[in-house]
């Protein structure tokens, strides 16, 4: 029927990809289509949770009051597998993309309104599911190329990918079964041929890769990619961690800085000898270093989780901020600014009440039995449970009620 709707492809276009069984491997089939498909799958619906969990974090922990306080490592977890499964997903995706791409040259390129629908949303797909990856990776690698805010970027981008993904499911649902039912022994059924007139058929190629050798090939690029970069949070497979961007235990007093003292322009501010913290609530009041160090103190053992991709744990001493707060009257339930002497994009964060009521929530003075390094905040920090690394803002000089 379709074939009588559009003529047969020209002559003149029937060579190179668009010549008949152009793409003799038996890998670009169904069944190695449908394999594939189902672990990416699995990997993008874990990465687009997760993802949506962490941006909960991030965004959330003011205004949203989204601010679990248990368990202690949950965003750390989270962020782990998050940033885990991302990296998993990059062989998947480029082996995915391989054994379909013979799909491109079918003819006609397109048939009816539906195979219209279907190329569209492919190609939202795939122009999504590469930018989520690509940026995902360079954001761990802590470099910022490009001029848009990734952190929005990449959470709405995630939305439009995981959309377009749904709507290829549903579109290719026949195709999945089909492929996911298939037995290992039966023909393999040819992407690129599916529609072509049927022909005394040669043989698919038997020499080369089988649909098993290629997809323990596969399965060995996501191992070894997961164990040479998964060390960056999990602190046992540290030594194998080659290609992480941060190890766990490298770093000033024992963990990592993303950004130094120097490079966000506070050294003299933090070295002041005046620097004096400022808390403001219905009685505000001032206290100098000396003043701060000589409150009860207390240690606690919590994880910096950056979003970034690395963690690391460590011990951290200081002043309970909830003492701070109930000395200038603030209310049990207020949440409170903590502000930077910094200025620019880190400069504050929020913690919401249940966090800022928080026992083991601190504004730390020392880390691992020192003073604080420079790099890691000096004169003081806040340090909080189950929280992005990023809202654990560093070189604190004030605290304020959130009006
Ligand atoms: N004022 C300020 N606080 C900050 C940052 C910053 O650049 N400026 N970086 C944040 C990020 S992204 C992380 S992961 C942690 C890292 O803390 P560390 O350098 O002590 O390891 O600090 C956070 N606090
Ligand atoms: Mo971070």
């Amino acid at each position: 029927m379709r074939d009588r709707l559009l003529p047969a492809p020209p002559k003149l276009l029937r060579q190179g990809p668009l010549r008949a069984r152009a793409f003799p491997s038996r890998l670009h089939d169904e069944r190695t289509a449908a394999l594939l498909g189902r672990a990416l799958g699995i990997a993008f619906a874990t990465c687009f949770f997760t993802g949506l969990i962490s941006h909960g974090f991030q965004v959330g922990s003011g205004a949203l009051n989204f601010a679990p306080t248990l368990p202690v490592w949950g965003y750390r977890l989270n962020q782990g597998i998050h940033v885990a499964t991302g990296l998993a997903a990059i062989p998947l995706l480029l082996a995915k993309l391989w054994t379909v791409y013979p799909r491109l040259w079918q003819w006609p390129p397109l048939r009816s309104i539906g195979h219209a629908g279907e190329r569209l949303s492919l190609g939202v797909l795939v122009a999504g599911a590469l930018f989520q990856l690509l940026t995902g990776l360079v954001n761990i690698t802590q470099w910022y190329p490009f001029g848009f805010a990734f952190k929005d970027t990449h959470y709405w981008v995630s939305w439009v990918t995981i959309g377009a993904l749904l709507v290829h499911l549903a579109y290719k649902a026949p195709a999945i079964a089909r492929g996911l039912r298939l037995r290992d022994a039966e023909p393999p059924r040819q992407l690129a041929d599916e529609d072509a007139p049927p022909e005394p058929d040669p043989e698919p190629q038997a020499a080369g890769l089988t649909r098993r050798g290629f997809l323990t090939a596969v399965g060995a690029g996501v191992g070894l990619v997961t164990i040479t970069t998964v060390g960056q949070t999990l602190r046992p497979a540290e030594r194998l961690a080659v290609l992480a961007p941060r190890l766990p235990s490298v770093g000033p007093q024992g963990f990592p800085v993303n950004r130094t003292a120097q490079a966000a322009g506070v050294v003299e501010r933090a070295r002041h000898p005046a620097y004096a913290l400022q808390v403001v609530g219905p009685r505000p009041y001032e206290l100098r270093l000396n003043e701060l160090a000589a409150l009860p103190s207390y240690e606690v053992e919590l994880p910096i989780t950056c979003v970034e991709g690395w963690s690391a744990t460590a011990r951290w001493r200081g002043v309970r901020i909830r003492d701070l707060l109930d000395r200038a009257g603030v209310p049990e339930d207020a949440a409170v600014r903590v502000v930077s002497m910094e200025d620019g994009p880190y400069a504050v964060s929020v913690l919401a009440a249940p966090h800022a009521r928080h026992e083991l929530t601190l504004l730390a003075l020392g880390v691992n039995g020192e003073p604080l390094a420079l790099d890691h905040g000096y004169p003081a920090r806040l340090i909080a449970p189950n929280r992005p690394g990023v809202l654990q803002t560093k070189w604190v000089n004030r605290l304020e009620v959130v009006a």
